[in-house]
């Protein structure tokens, strides 16, 4: 793989994100580990729980752990850990920092991911200069605490037909429903549950990407 820029990172099929409330008892970088082994390419650091100093540590661990597997690792919301760790990425929801100063934070390698809910949200997120966007939830979820209504699949299409910014689908993503996420327009998919969720790790991976690829077709 060559290397990781603002415009490639989002060239992957499926994103994990990390989720320890809802990992069985394994602890973040176990579960990464094991998604990394499973081949993913692209991990987020989610967690809402810790304090700065625990966060710091796993994600120095996963820094090293995604370098060596040549994955891009991107922080959720704490800027300064991810500048401090080195995150190819870092991403922000609505109620974060402005994308444009978060960029003066970051500087002009790291890539910024904006979640949004709405199409005015990614209209604004395209003017911001946002190197990417969330869109969801597709799907009802309840691992996202201040959740919103699903949004559905008519803003995934609105998106993938209107919009020249890479975009992952996100929200109550799972097996069953992946392929039809793919067939209405989504190249990258992230989720949580199904996956950090499962005592299969490897296994649940091997059958999203099985899923995927026959939705390709
Ligand atoms: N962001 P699960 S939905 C982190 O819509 C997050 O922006 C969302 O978790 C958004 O795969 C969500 O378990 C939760 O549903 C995704």
């Amino acid at each position: 793989m060559g290397a990781i820029t603002r415009r490639n990172i989002l060239d992957t099929d499926i994103y994990c994100l990390t989720g320890e409330k809802f990992s069985l008892g394994r602890s973040n970088v176990e579960v990464v580990r094991e998604m990394l082994d499973a081949g993913i390419r692209l991990i987020q650091y989610r967690e809402k729980e810790k304090k700065a100093g625990a966060k710091l540590e796993e994600c120095l661990a996963i820094r090293k752990m995604t370098r060596e597997a040549g994955a891009a690792f991107i922080v959720n919301d704490d800027i300064d850990i991810a500048i401090l760790v080195d995150a190819d990425g870092v991403h922000v929801g609505q109620e974060d920092l402005p994308v444009p100063e978060v960029r003066r934070l970051v500087g002009e390698k790291m890539a910024i991911g904006l979640s949004t809910h709405t199409p005015e949200e990614a209209l604004k997120a395209v003017e911001s200069g946002a190197d990417y966007i969330g869109v969801g939830p597709i799907f009802r979820t309840f691992t996202k605490e201040d959740v919103v209504d699903p949004v559905g699949f008519e803003y995934l299409e609105y998106v993938a037909g209107n919009l020249d910014i890479p975009f992952v689908a996100i929200g109550g993503i799972k097996e069953h429903n992946v392929g039809e996420v793919f067939r209405r327009g989504a190249r990258c998919v992230a989720l949580i549950t199904e996956i950090v969720g499962e005592t299969d790790i490897k296994g649940k991976i091997a059958a999203l990407r099985q899923a995927v690829e026959a939705a390709k077709e």
